[in-house]
């Protein structure tokens, strides 16, 4: 199959899963055209069959907001034009189903059928496509998709309720690559990052409101004063400086080290011991299954589709949201006990096989398949 795959290129979690869908169904021979603006970060070899196209939208002093939907449509038309591109797999629905819509019917015009698979993420349904500016546009994009999916039935049954949605909805979870990550405990170089005898917490975002950095650091604040421990805050975003200051105002900073953002997350998640999540919303975690990929127990919170990835008592701990306590109670009991702790980790690796590329990857072809035949 051709394929174009429209996404963000950035580390969020759509990014990811979009780009190592594209390398794997490369891998297996369909052809694989990446259309965004910027070249996705996971995305570090092009090959024979993959392909990466950039959207650029040229400055013009008329506008105040670049018309970047006008521009990825046009490429979009460009590119299946030039390629015999079958299929349009679009990851985010703003403004990506949006975008895709436009060059369908623009194709259409020309004579050429190209159907539209949308995958839904999270904050495309629950935050932002939610808004009364948004939600007409968004409603209207996935209704005529030929295809949509999502990352989780929480996100589901949230797109069902908040949306008027005709569409069905086919859950396909999100996934990780045990053979390009397979977890080797003589790779992990934990003495590069912390001393023998200290315990390693793990937090990795992208700083948003909704990640609760404050109940991140709070949970921490609690642990250490229990357990010699240190916490590791890996990527970047907005509430990043006010947590650098919170933790010198606590007295922490020498506990805490602020990674920035990175292309080691596997490597770091290899040598933690826990893997923290307070989120207030998380349509699947990402995150969370590859910390237990790489044999990381797990406390987040219980919102959304984390309880769908993260099991109770098994991969690791799941508390209400905002219960900071229970979540640094849980953690130290964890940290103290290396036998429950050894257990959960590697339960957690266990549960996270069932989540491998390999058979997700065939889903994304069923729904393929039914986009273009039926
Ligand atoms: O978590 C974010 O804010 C980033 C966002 C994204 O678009 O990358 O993540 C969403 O999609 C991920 C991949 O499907 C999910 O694992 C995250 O749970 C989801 N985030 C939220 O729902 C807040």
């Amino acid at each position: 199959m051709k394929i174009a795959i429209v996404c963000y290129p950035t580390f969020g979690g759509s990014g990811v899963v979009a780009t190592e869908l594209g390398i794997a169904l490369s891998h297996q021979g369909h052809e694989i055209h990446f259309i965004t603006y910027k070249q996705p970060v996971r995305l570090d070899v092009l090959g024979d069959n993959l392909y990466f196209h950039e959207v650029h939208v040229p400055d013009y002093p008329l506008f105040h907001y670049q018309p970047y939907e006008l521009a990825l449509s046009s490429k979009l038309v460009d590119t299946v034009k030039t390629y015999g591109i079958e299929l349009l797999h679009v990851h985010y629905a703003i403004p990506h189903a949006y975008a895709a819509y436009m060059s369908k019917q623009i194709l259409k015009d020309e004579g050429i059928e190209t159907p539209i698979v949308t995958t839904l993420h999270g904050t495309d349904v629950t935050l932002v496509g939610n808004h009364p500016f948004y939600k007409p546009a968004v409603t209207f994009s996935i209704n005529h998709s030929d295809c949509v999916t999502s990352v989780s039935e929480s996100l589901k049954q949230d797109t069902l309720k908040l949306f008027d949605v005709t569409q069905d909805i086919d859950v396909i979870p999100n996934f990780v690559d045990f053979s390009k990550h397979q977890f080797h405990s003589q790779d992990c170089q934990r003495s590069a990052i912390a001393k023998p005898n200290e315990k390693i917490i793990t937090h990795i975002s992208n700083f948003r409101k909704v990640k609760r950095i404050d109940d991140v650091i709070e949970v921490f604040y609690r642990v250490q004063k229990e357990v010699n421990v240190i916490l590791l805050m890996v990527g970047d975003g907005p509430e990043r400086l006010a947590a650098i200051e919170t933790c010198q105002e606590l007295g922490i900073e020498n506990r805490v080290k602020f990674l920035g953002k990175s292309n080691q997350v596997y490597a770091i998640l290899c040598y933690s011991d826990i893997f923290l999540l307070p989120s207030a919303s998380e349509s699947f975690g990402l995150a969370a299954l590859e910390a237990m990929m790489m044999r990381t127990a797990v406390i987040s919170t219980n919102v959304g589709g984390l309880s769908e990835v993260n099991f109770e008592g098994e991969s690791g701990y799941l508390f209400e949201l905002g219960d900071v306590e229970g979540m640094a109670n849980r953690s130290i009991q964890l940290l103290k006990d290396e036998k429950v702790l050894e257990k959960i980790k590697d339960n957690a690796h266990e549960i996270a096989k069932k989540f491998d590329i390999d058979t997700i990857v065939s889903q994304y072809l069923t729904v393929y398949k039914k986009a273009l035949y039926s």
